[in-house]
Protein backbone atom coordinates (compact mmCIF):
# COMPACT_ATOMS: atom_id res chain seq x y z
CA UNK A 1 0.00 0.00 0.00
CA UNK A 2 1.31 3.13 -1.08
CA UNK A 3 0.70 5.87 0.82
CA UNK A 4 1.72 9.73 0.93
CA UNK A 5 3.87 11.22 3.61
CA UNK A 6 1.36 13.66 4.59
CA UNK A 7 -1.22 11.26 4.54
CA UNK A 8 0.53 9.49 7.15
CA UNK A 9 1.36 12.38 9.47
CA UNK A 10 -2.66 13.56 9.15
CA UNK A 11 -3.60 10.16 10.50
CA UNK A 12 -1.35 9.94 13.11
CA UNK A 13 -2.15 13.02 14.59
CA UNK A 14 -5.56 12.03 14.17
CA UNK A 15 -5.22 8.92 16.00
CA UNK A 16 -2.81 10.62 18.49
CA UNK A 17 -5.63 13.10 19.00
CA UNK A 18 -8.48 10.27 19.69
CA UNK A 19 -6.37 7.62 21.57
CA UNK A 20 -4.39 10.24 23.80
CA UNK A 21 -6.98 13.08 24.38
CA UNK A 22 -10.52 12.89 23.18
CA UNK A 23 -11.76 9.86 22.23
CA UNK A 24 -15.75 11.28 23.04
CA UNK A 25 -15.19 13.40 19.87
CA UNK A 26 -16.16 10.83 17.97
CA UNK A 27 -17.62 8.65 20.19
CA UNK A 28 -15.09 6.25 19.98
CA UNK A 29 -14.61 3.67 23.94
CA UNK A 30 -11.36 3.13 25.15
CA UNK A 31 -11.28 0.31 27.62
CA UNK A 32 -9.71 0.66 30.75
CA UNK A 33 -6.06 -0.31 29.30
CA UNK A 34 -6.60 2.35 26.81
CA UNK A 35 -7.58 0.18 23.74
CA UNK A 36 -10.02 1.15 20.93
CA UNK A 37 -11.17 -1.39 18.28
CA UNK A 38 -10.33 -0.57 15.33
CA UNK A 39 -13.45 -1.79 13.11
CA UNK A 40 -15.26 0.80 15.44
CA UNK A 41 -12.65 3.66 14.68
CA UNK A 42 -13.03 3.36 11.36
CA UNK A 43 -16.57 3.63 11.35
CA UNK A 44 -16.68 6.59 14.02
CA UNK A 45 -13.94 8.49 12.23
CA UNK A 46 -15.77 8.68 9.00
CA UNK A 47 -17.02 11.83 8.81
CA UNK A 48 -13.54 13.13 9.40
CA UNK A 49 -11.06 11.30 7.85
CA UNK A 50 -11.54 8.14 6.00
CA UNK A 51 -9.41 5.23 7.89
CA UNK A 52 -9.16 1.92 6.33
CA UNK A 53 -7.23 -1.28 8.34
CA UNK A 54 -4.47 -1.58 6.33
CA UNK A 55 -3.90 2.64 6.70
CA UNK A 56 -3.93 2.44 10.37
CA UNK A 57 -1.23 -0.86 10.26
CA UNK A 58 1.10 1.78 7.68
CA UNK A 59 0.51 4.29 10.75
CA UNK A 60 1.20 1.90 13.27
CA UNK A 61 4.57 0.42 11.22
CA UNK A 62 6.25 3.84 9.97
CA UNK A 63 5.85 5.84 13.59
CA UNK A 64 9.62 6.39 14.29
CA UNK A 65 8.32 7.43 17.82
CA UNK A 66 6.01 4.18 17.87
CA UNK A 67 3.23 5.74 18.75
CA UNK A 68 0.82 3.15 18.53
CA UNK A 69 0.58 -0.48 19.21
CA UNK A 70 -1.98 -3.27 17.87
CA UNK A 71 -2.86 -6.14 19.96
CA UNK A 72 -2.09 -9.42 19.24
CA UNK A 73 -5.45 -10.32 17.50
CA UNK A 74 -5.23 -7.21 15.54
CA UNK A 75 -8.48 -5.92 16.47
CA UNK A 76 -7.44 -3.41 18.83
CA UNK A 77 -4.62 -0.28 18.97
CA UNK A 78 -3.71 2.10 21.93
CA UNK A 79 -1.56 4.37 21.90
CA UNK A 80 1.63 3.64 23.88
CA UNK A 81 2.40 6.81 25.66
CA UNK A 82 1.07 10.75 26.41
CA UNK A 83 -2.62 10.31 27.42
CA UNK A 84 -4.40 12.83 29.22
CA UNK A 85 -7.39 10.64 29.41
CA UNK A 86 -7.42 8.18 32.47
CA UNK A 87 -5.93 4.71 31.11
CA UNK A 88 -4.10 2.54 32.87
CA UNK A 89 -1.47 1.27 30.71
CA UNK A 90 -0.55 -1.13 33.36
CA UNK A 91 3.51 0.58 32.99
CA UNK A 92 5.92 -1.10 34.96
CA UNK A 93 8.68 0.37 37.19
CA UNK A 94 11.90 -0.08 36.26
CA UNK A 95 15.33 1.50 37.27
CA UNK A 96 16.19 4.58 34.97
CA UNK A 97 19.58 5.31 33.63
CA UNK A 98 21.78 7.36 35.33
CA UNK A 99 20.73 10.62 33.33
CA UNK A 100 17.53 11.85 31.22
CA UNK A 101 17.18 14.54 29.37
CA UNK A 102 13.89 17.06 28.74
CA UNK A 103 13.52 19.14 26.00
CA UNK A 104 11.38 22.54 26.84
CA UNK A 105 11.02 25.72 25.51
CA UNK A 106 13.08 28.78 27.15
CA UNK A 107 9.61 30.40 28.15
CA UNK A 108 9.04 27.74 30.29
CA UNK A 109 12.33 28.22 32.49
CA UNK A 110 11.15 30.56 35.35
CA UNK A 111 8.20 28.19 35.92
CA UNK A 112 10.34 25.19 35.93
CA UNK A 113 13.37 26.40 38.20
CA UNK A 114 10.68 27.01 40.92
CA UNK A 115 8.18 23.95 40.44
CA UNK A 116 10.01 21.17 38.69
CA UNK A 117 9.11 19.47 35.83
CA UNK A 118 5.15 18.64 35.86
CA UNK A 119 3.33 16.78 33.77
CA UNK A 120 0.85 19.23 32.62
CA UNK A 121 -2.27 17.59 30.70
CA UNK A 122 -0.69 14.45 30.60
CA UNK A 123 -0.33 11.48 33.09
CA UNK A 124 3.42 11.72 33.38
CA UNK A 125 6.94 13.73 32.24
CA UNK A 126 8.56 12.20 29.72
CA UNK A 127 12.12 12.12 29.46
CA UNK A 128 14.54 10.51 26.97
CA UNK A 129 17.54 9.33 26.62
CA UNK A 130 18.43 10.94 23.68
CA UNK A 131 19.28 14.71 23.76
CA UNK A 132 18.50 15.02 19.84
CA UNK A 133 14.52 13.80 20.64
CA UNK A 134 14.57 15.75 23.69
CA UNK A 135 15.68 19.11 21.48
CA UNK A 136 13.18 17.84 18.93
CA UNK A 137 10.45 17.67 21.54
CA UNK A 138 11.23 21.51 23.11
CA UNK A 139 11.10 23.07 19.93
CA UNK A 140 7.53 22.24 19.69
CA UNK A 141 7.08 25.15 21.98
CA UNK A 142 9.76 27.43 21.40
CA UNK A 143 13.43 28.14 21.49
CA UNK A 144 14.23 24.70 22.96
CA UNK A 145 16.83 24.12 25.77
CA UNK A 146 17.75 21.27 26.98
CA UNK A 147 17.15 19.94 31.06
CA UNK A 148 19.57 17.07 32.26
CA UNK A 149 17.82 14.56 34.90
CA UNK A 150 19.76 13.45 37.99
CA UNK A 151 18.04 10.26 37.24
CA UNK A 152 20.06 8.27 39.62
CA UNK A 153 19.66 10.24 42.75
CA UNK A 154 15.85 10.65 41.95
CA UNK A 155 15.87 7.03 41.93
CA UNK A 156 17.55 6.48 45.19
CA UNK A 157 15.20 8.47 46.95
CA UNK A 158 12.31 6.74 46.15
CA UNK A 159 10.83 8.02 42.94
CA UNK A 160 9.58 5.45 40.28
CA UNK A 161 9.86 5.75 36.56
CA UNK A 162 8.47 4.08 34.14
CA UNK A 163 9.55 2.75 30.60
CA UNK A 164 7.02 3.32 27.99
CA UNK A 165 6.58 0.46 25.30
CA UNK A 166 8.27 2.80 23.27
CA UNK A 167 10.99 3.76 25.23
CA UNK A 168 10.05 7.14 26.47
CA UNK A 169 10.62 7.47 30.20
CA UNK A 170 8.09 8.61 32.53
CA UNK A 171 8.27 9.89 36.19
CA UNK A 172 5.17 11.59 38.11
CA UNK A 173 7.38 14.59 38.96
CA UNK A 174 10.90 15.99 38.69
CA UNK A 175 11.50 18.80 41.35
CA UNK A 176 14.16 21.65 40.83
CA UNK A 177 17.21 20.15 42.89
CA UNK A 178 17.35 17.05 40.24
CA UNK A 179 17.27 19.30 37.60
CA UNK A 180 20.72 20.59 35.39
CA UNK A 181 21.06 22.60 32.12
CA UNK A 182 22.89 20.85 29.41
CA UNK A 183 25.16 22.18 27.31
CA UNK A 184 26.54 20.26 24.51
CA UNK A 185 29.69 21.98 25.21
CA UNK A 186 29.53 20.15 28.38
CA UNK A 187 30.60 17.14 26.98
C1 LIG B 1 6.51 22.12 30.16
C2 LIG B 1 5.62 14.14 22.21
C3 LIG B 1 5.93 25.40 32.96
C4 LIG B 1 7.27 20.97 29.54
C5 LIG B 1 7.03 14.12 22.73
C6 LIG B 1 6.65 20.93 28.16
C7 LIG B 1 6.92 13.65 24.15
C8 LIG B 1 6.36 23.25 32.35
C9 LIG B 1 5.22 21.37 28.41
C10 LIG B 1 5.49 13.88 24.51
C11 LIG B 1 6.53 22.87 33.69
C12 LIG B 1 4.25 20.19 28.41
C13 LIG B 1 5.39 14.85 25.62
C14 LIG B 1 6.38 23.87 34.69
C15 LIG B 1 6.87 21.13 32.47
N1 LIG B 1 6.09 25.11 34.28
N2 LIG B 1 6.07 24.51 31.98
N3 LIG B 1 6.52 23.60 36.00
N4 LIG B 1 6.83 21.55 33.74
N5 LIG B 1 6.59 22.15 31.62
O1 LIG B 1 3.44 18.30 25.23
O2 LIG B 1 7.21 16.61 27.35
O3 LIG B 1 5.23 13.46 19.23
O4 LIG B 1 2.52 17.87 27.57
O5 LIG B 1 8.66 21.22 29.51
O6 LIG B 1 7.87 13.30 21.97
O7 LIG B 1 6.69 18.43 25.63
O8 LIG B 1 3.17 13.60 20.62
O9 LIG B 1 4.90 17.40 27.13
O10 LIG B 1 7.29 21.83 27.29
O11 LIG B 1 7.24 12.31 24.36
O12 LIG B 1 4.26 11.38 20.20
O13 LIG B 1 5.19 21.95 29.72
O14 LIG B 1 4.84 14.38 23.33
O15 LIG B 1 5.32 12.92 21.66
O16 LIG B 1 4.10 19.78 27.10
O17 LIG B 1 5.92 16.12 25.25
P1 LIG B 1 3.65 18.30 26.70
P2 LIG B 1 6.29 17.20 26.35
P3 LIG B 1 4.45 12.85 20.37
Amino acid sequence: MRVSKSELERTSKFLSYVLRHCPEDIGVFLDPDGWASISELINKAKPQIVLSEALIKKVVETSGKQRFKISDDEQKIRANQGHSVEVDLKLIQSEPPPELFHGTATRFLNSINQEGLKPGQRHHVHLSTDIDIATSVGQRYGKPVILKIDAENMFKQGYSFYLSDNQVWLTDHVPPEFLWFYNRGDF
